[in-house]
């Protein structure tokens, strides 16, 4: 039987108070609710605080650069598609650095889980403005507000027709240990933008603003239908919808290569004579 002591309990780098001490918690839960070891689970992320996370349960991690946790994650996944994978770091580092590669992925559905730190501001560099910051936000890199207008995560993948879009929230950690297990236990690309306080460097996005702020979508709301999901996705100011916005059944990127279909990538047998004739065409 699997429980969260199995994903261990490390010192953090953390400040008091940081929303990721939440989001770590509803990880391992969610991690345990689908069943899973340590071994079959790997995390990716990128650079950042919340690209620290990977840091602190054990598993199998790979810790690359900035925004570069995506290209891993989908080359873990189609090489091993018997690993659990979740990419899993900062708005900054997943809509920012890697926003390229964060609307690759969408378009792509590969099985795997995208968790993003969103706590509207990048952390580990002390306070600049990230693409999710609201428009005007100050700081002291951007003493006049930032300019630029602000990045909707759960808009842009519900609009591009993603297979599963939730929006959780780091201070409702039961609420999202459940949201995290559905995107764990979803065949297909899962994002799961997750709120979440900075204490040190967002004073404006505070527990009392989210608390303020967010409300959990009804029971009776139904995620599969597309022109509701995209309303409900751009609401976001006055109040924050929480929950599954969006879901549909979607084929696989990797169900579509021939090569996939037997079996992971290691375990095949490599022909020298067909990678010989390979060469020899570009020669
Ligand atoms: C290519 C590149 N650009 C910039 C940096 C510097 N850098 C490190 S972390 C970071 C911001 C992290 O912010 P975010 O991803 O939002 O994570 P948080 O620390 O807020 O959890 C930046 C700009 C870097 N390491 N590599
Ligand atoms: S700087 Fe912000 S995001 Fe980073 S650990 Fe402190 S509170 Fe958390």
């Amino acid at each position: 039987m699997i429980s969260v002591e199995d994903y261990g309990k490390y010192e953090t780098a953390w400040c008091p108070g940081c929303g990721n001490f939440g989001i770590l918690n509803s990880l391992k839960k969610a991690l345990v609710a689908c069943g899973l070891a340590p071994h079959q689970v790997l995390l990716v992320s990128g650079i950042g605080q919340a690209a620290k996370t990977p840091h602190y349960l054990k598993a199998n991690v790979f810790n690359g650069l900035h925004g570069r946790s995506l290209p891993v994650a989908i080359g873990a996944k189609l090489a091993n598609p018997e690993l659990t994978v979740i990419a899993e770091s900062g708005d900054g580092c997943m809509y920012g650095e890697g926003g390229n590669h964060f609307l690759a992925a969408l378009r792509r559905n590969v099985d795997l889980t995208i968790l993003a730190h969103d706590n509207r501001v990048y952390g580990l560099t002390k306070g600049q403005a990230s693409p999710t910051s609201e428009k005007g936000f100050v700081t002291k890199a951007q003493p006049h507000g930032a300019f630029a207008a602000t990045f909707n995560p759960v808009a842009v993948a519900v609009t591009m027709g993603a297979s599963f879009v939730a929006r959780g929230y780091a201070g409702l950690p039961e609420h999202l240990a459940g949201l995290i297990a559905q995107a764990i236990n979803h065949r297909g690309t899962a994002l799961v933008d997750i709120l979440q306080p900075c204490v040190s460097f967002n004073k404006v996005n505070t527990y009392t603003w989210y608390k303020e702020h967010c409300y959990t979508l009804a029971e009776d709301y139904d995620p599969r239908n597309h022109a509701q999901a995209i309303a409900t996705a751009l609401e976001f100011g006055e109040r924050i919808p929480l929950g599954v916005i969006y879901k549909k059944e979607e084929a696989l990127f990797e169900d579509q290569f021939p090569v996939l279909q037997n079996g992971p990538l290691a375990g095949q047998e490599v022909s020298r004579e067909g990678l010989r004739q390979i060469m020899q065409g570009y020669l």
